[in-house]
């Protein structure tokens, strides 16, 4: 980034220090704000506060497939804005979210029917684990109260989410906080097994039968509900083996355990469906879902379930508070005007289908990236990919995150904005993208993966 004006002179004024970031190695951004800096953003395009151009390899973090700007959810917030900015969430409605949650219900699989609101991943990860363990009470089987989430799994932030998810680095810092009762599947991921798989690899479906030691371990009577991602999104692109989410559904079945997917990455079209269950042909009892449910224009998130578990609360005396759970914002107007836009956009412009013509594209353009210096894996599915890369080796010892930061640096100056994390590049281009600019984002992601070598 020789010659590169200093990021922070081009935005008067502009002091880093008071902005704690997240999931951010703050000091070295800090020092390093090259190209990171984002000013302002127009379709799968950002532009830096240095006036340079970044194609939105990731669809901003994953949730802004239909590009930056759109004028019809732009339109449909800023009339909201005007007409009902905020209407109490609690004992009281108003009809954008009723009618949301209608559509949300068609969108999803057959047999889901209600759907409770929060404002993000997170929350609704927390929600849909509350609802479990609340159904299972009001079924009378209170000891049905332990949580099943996977190794490498990606739910969130909150003290739910990062029970049962599975990556250690969210989780040793708040050991304490960590609940108890929680038990983990084994993640599906074999490099040796099912490196380099286009799709969905054809080894693994016998990992779920874990969830039968799982059981017999813990007997069913004490597990409350399985959480995982239908395609693991934040631990790089891990696709389900062919077969596994069915046999994870039928054990669930046998044994009365609620399935939830954690569809917040795959929800609205990433996986060319409109929901990762309906693309895997798996429906489970709940989904929860946030990011592209807004195109991320507003924050939103939620959960839809299944009739037989919103009708378990719907007991006692009419005027009684069925559950005791909610947000101030749940169900936020302008959230749901951005949802509706987003929902009308999704349908006019055929973004599901767009992501299915541009899934081979991405396939076979990140599967020529093999061969190229320190690539050790690339998985892809839908219009999701991601290139693990062997961590560079200096002097002898091995600095993990280096080579990955070294090619997300050189995508800055090439104008790619790529995901990294560890030693992965994640991508997941906007459904508007070209298929040029699915191909050039590979050829610029093969000179930068060279250029770090
Ligand atoms: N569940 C899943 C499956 C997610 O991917 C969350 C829950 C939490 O959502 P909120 O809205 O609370 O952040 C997520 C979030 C990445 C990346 O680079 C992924 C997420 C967030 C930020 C970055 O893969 N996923």
């Amino acid at each position: 980034m020789k010659n590169e004006p200093d990021a922070l002179a081009r935005a008067p004024g502009l002091r880093t220090g008071a902005y704690w970031m997240p999931f951010t190695s703050n000091r070295y951004l800090k020092r390093n704000p090259r190209s990171r800096i984002l000013a302002s953003a127009q379709g799968a395009y950002y532009t830096t506060v240095e006036g340079r151009r970044l194609f939105d390899c990731l669809s901003g973090l994953w949730c802004c497939p239909l590009g930056h700007g759109h004028p019809k959810i732009a339109e449909a917030v800023a009339k909201q804005v005007k007409e009902l900015d905020y209407s109490p969430a609690f004992q009281m409605g108003h009809p954008k979210i009723f009618s949301l949650a209608e559509r949300l219900v068609e969108l999803a699989p057959a047999g889901m029917s209600q759907v409770f609101f929060g404002n993000s991943g997170s929350e609704a990860v927390d929600t849909a684990l509350k609802i479990a363990v609340a159904y299972h009470r009001a079924k009378g089987e209170a000891s049905r109260t332990r949580l099943i989430g996977r190794e490498r799994g990606y739910h969130g932030v909150g003290i739910g989410g990062i029970s049962v998810g599975g990556m250690s680095a969210n989780r040793k810092m708040f050991a304490p906080l960590i609940l108890q009762g929680v038990d983990h599947l084994p993640h599906t991921y074999d490099s040796a097994q099912m490196g380099f798989s286009r799709g969905q690899p054809k080894w693994g479906a016998h990992l779920a039968d874990e969830l039968e030691r799982l059981v017999a371990l813990h007997d069913a009577s004490t597990i409350a509900a399985v959480i995982v991602e239908p395609m693991q999104g934040s631990a790089g692109v891990l696709v389900p083996p062919l077969g596994y989410l069915e046999r994870l559904r039928a054990i669930c079945d046998k044994h009365g355990i609620l399935l939830i997917f954690d569809e917040v990455i795959t929800g609205f079209g990433r996986l060319g469906q409109a929901f990762g269950a309906q693309r895997f042909g798996v429906t489970p009892d709940m989904i929860c879902l946030a990011k592209i449910v807004t195109n991320g224009v507003i924050p939103m998130g939620g959960v839809i379930v299944k009739p037989a578990i919103h009708d378990a609360f719907m007991t006692g005396p009419e005027p009684a508070v069925e559950l005791f759970h909610g947000y101030t914002y749940s169900g936020h107007p302008v959230a749901a005007a951005a949802a509706h836009a987003t929902l009308d956009a999704l349908a006019a412009e055929d973004a599901f289908g767009r992501a299915r013509e541009l899934e081979p594209v991405l396939e076979q353009g990140i599967h020529s990236l093999k061969g190229e210096p320190g690539v050790a894996d690339i998985r892809n599915i839908g219009l999701a990919a991601a290139v693990e890369l062997e961590p560079l080796v200096e002097k002898g010892a091995g600095k993990p995150g280096t080579r990955a930061l070294k090619v997300f640096e050189h995508g800055l100056d090439s104008g790619m904005l790529y995901r990294f994390t560890g030693e992965t590049i994640a991508v997941a281009p906007p459904f508007i993208a070209t298929k040029a600019e699915v191909e050039t984002m590979v050829e610029k992601l093969r000179a930068s993966i060279r250029a770090a070598a």
